[in-house]
């Protein structure tokens, strides 16, 4: 039994993800996560949401809460939306927690101790109406490109020419409207990476098996990009976690706090220590995840994440625990994600192009969702969700499938022998062949489980399910019971105990159906490590109940509506 530690990218406070950020982060780490706990391995799966920056404050101001109100709001609503995904997390964070205060100030501390930390001086636009250091993007003017009157500090929305706030034209800032402006002085952290760039480059060299995603953009920042440059590590914000050495004062950074890149992985540990609190445990228990001196040397790290995440976590995060010099534990594994684009386009958040969580769980349950996004995972390449296609993988993999499998197996049963396991004859030549062929698809399908190759492992067990029907269609119990009853009563008691099979093998996958399955079966499942054995667990006598329907089709005239619901944008 091993232990593996489990992250997902935590998803930003402000608004609903879409389906593309879904597929790109949770819901993959949850079918590690589940796949490992069915494996009898002990699994730590930890998200958060990402509640800082400038986006958050922005959010808020909105909608007109308080920003600390807002973000509680939100993280409720992400929080009851992974429940309707059924994202297994041992525990869902979030950034802004005590915790992670305290631990972001303990690394920026550690980090300034071992002098990877320069103050640099910069100057910077003051607002005296708002008595504070405005943001980039907290600043309006004109552009002095094209006129554009409602410009940003940072870029031209019109024109999209990068921008200085000095640039602009009538400068005001964006929070009071306030034209009484100047330009200070002002200190700010910048974390020294490129300090740590042979030490991460040679830890990256070491990790040979990693995805080629995850290396080569890896690689691209470490060495022809800007990644590497030292980066800025705090803001002049309101909201976010107060710049603090440890806990002491950190002199001339009052008023600041950190910048969200910098906060944000550090919530990963923080989540492991809000979910020892929220569970009663004393700190050794979260610790033994994380430090490699207190019981986390034996532990395996995956992380979960689009593309675009990658040099934060390639980079970033791993230059603030190599800098603290402490032994936390560095991530071993990082299974990043190319993007899943919308029905031509892209899905955009801004522009509320696509499916988000709570439209796509108001119209079909998760499991329909889960399988789709999963047996269509963005890992090599982009890929695409049409509802064409979405319509054509529910209909046959989930309903012509596994689910008529399962309904003509329990409903011929129940016709013929009533609701209980059948007694009577043998297992034949024909029973033995499919078990050899099941044995080597489970085994292949396990490695592409431990591999992470989720498109693979969801085509083995696609292929699985398709295997049983066959099988079925051949030994035709139906025709076989007119002659010889016996012989059928072997074949449904087999096939009963494929569906058991099959739930349990799918449970990562769509573990909704999978329970339904288990509990009309009135079973329990346990991993199939000796097929044969699993194979002949439901024995003759034990009852079962008929499910209904595992999953209903997607008619034409639905797929139309929905393709029509969602071709604008999201109000
Ligand atoms: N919130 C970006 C995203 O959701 C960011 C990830 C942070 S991971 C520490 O894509
Ligand atoms: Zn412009």
């Amino acid at each position: 039994m091993a232990r593996i530690l489990i992250t997902s990218a935590i998803p930003y406070i402000n608004g609903i993800k879409h389906l593309g950020n879904l597929v790109g982060s949770q819901l993959p780490a949850d079918l590690y996560a589940r796949y490992m706990r069915a494996r009898g391995h002990e699994v730590m799966f930890l998200c958060a949401t990402d509640e800082h920056g400038t986006p958050a404050e922005l959010a808020a101001a909105k909608t007109g809460e308080p920003v600390a109100e807002y973000c509680a709001r939100m993280h409720g609503v992400q929080a009851d939306l992974a429940r309707g995904f059924r994202l297994s997390f041992d525990h869902f964070g979030r950034s802004s927690s005590p915790q992670n205060h305290r631990l972001t100030q303990y690394f920026a501390g550690r980090l300034a101790e071992n002098g990877y930390i320069e103050e640099v001086t910069e100057r910077q636009v003051y607002s005296n109406a708002d008595n504070r250091f405005l943001p980039d993007r907290y600043i309006e003017g004109t552009c002095p490109n094209c006129g554009y009157h409602k410009a940003r500090g940072d870029q031209c929305e019109n024109c999209t020419k990068q921008l200085d706030p000095t640039d602009l034209i009538d400068p005001r800032s964006a929070i009071s409207g306030s034209t009484d402006l100047e330009v200070r002085e002002t200190k700010h952290l910048y974390l020294r990476q490129s300090a740590l760039k042979g030490e991460l480059a040679a830890w990256i060299d070491s990790k040979t098996d990693w995805p080629i995603l995850t290396t080569s953009i890896a690689k691209k920042w470490l060495n022809d990009g800007d990644g590497l440059q030292d980066r800025g590590i705090t803001r002049d914000l309101d909201w976010g976690i107060p710049v603090r050495k440890g806990d002491q004062d950190w002199p001339g950074m009052e008023g600041k706090v950190f910048y969200v890149w910098f906060d944000a992985p550090i919530e990963y540990i923080a989540a492991a220590a809000e979910w020892a609190e929220a569970h009663g445990r004393p700190d050794a228990d979260w610790r033994r995840w994380w430090r490699t001196d207190e019981g986390a040397e034996d532990v395996r790290y995956v992380q979960f994440m689009g593309k675009d995440n990658v040099p934060f976590h390639t980079l970033s995060f791993p230059a603030t625990i190599m800098g603290s010099r402490d032994p936390w534990k560095l991530v071993d594994y990082i299974k990043s994600f190319n993007y899943l684009n919308y029905d031509g386009g892209q899905f955009s958040t801004s522009q509320g192009r696509g499916v988000f969580m709570d439209q796509a769980l108001a119209i079909l349950p998760s499991d329909y969702w889960r399988w789709w996004l999963l047996s269509h995972a963005p890992e090599s390449s982009d890929s695409e969700f049409t509802w064409e296609n979405f319509q054509a993988a529910v209909n046959k993999d989930l309903a012509d499938v596994l689910g008529n499998f399962v309904s003509r197996v329990t409903k011929f049963c129940r016709a013929k022998f009533g609701e209980a396991v059948p007694e009577g004859g043998s297992l034949g030549d024909r029973e033995q062949e499919l078990i050899d062929d099941l044995y080597i698809r489970i085994r292949a399908y396990e490695a592409h489980m431990e591999a992470i190759e989720v498109r693979k492992a969801a085509g083995e067990l696609r292929a699985i399910w398709v295997a049983g029907n066959e099988y079925l269609q051949a030994a035709e119990p139906w025709t076989v019971i007119k002659t010889d009853p016996q012989a059928a009563a072997a074949i449904v008691r087999f096939s009963l105990n494929l569906i058991r099979l099959y739930a349990v093998l799918s449970a990562p996958f769509i573990p909704d159906a999978s329970e339904t399955l288990l509990k009309a079966l009135d079973t329990d499942g346990d991993w199939p490590n000796d097929l044969r054995d699993a194979l002949a667990r439901l024995t003759a006598g034990h009852g079962f109940a008929t499910p209904d329907i595992l999953f209903r089709k997607i008619a034409d005239e639905e797929r139309e509506g929905w393709q029509a619901q969602f071709a604008g944008a999201r109000r």
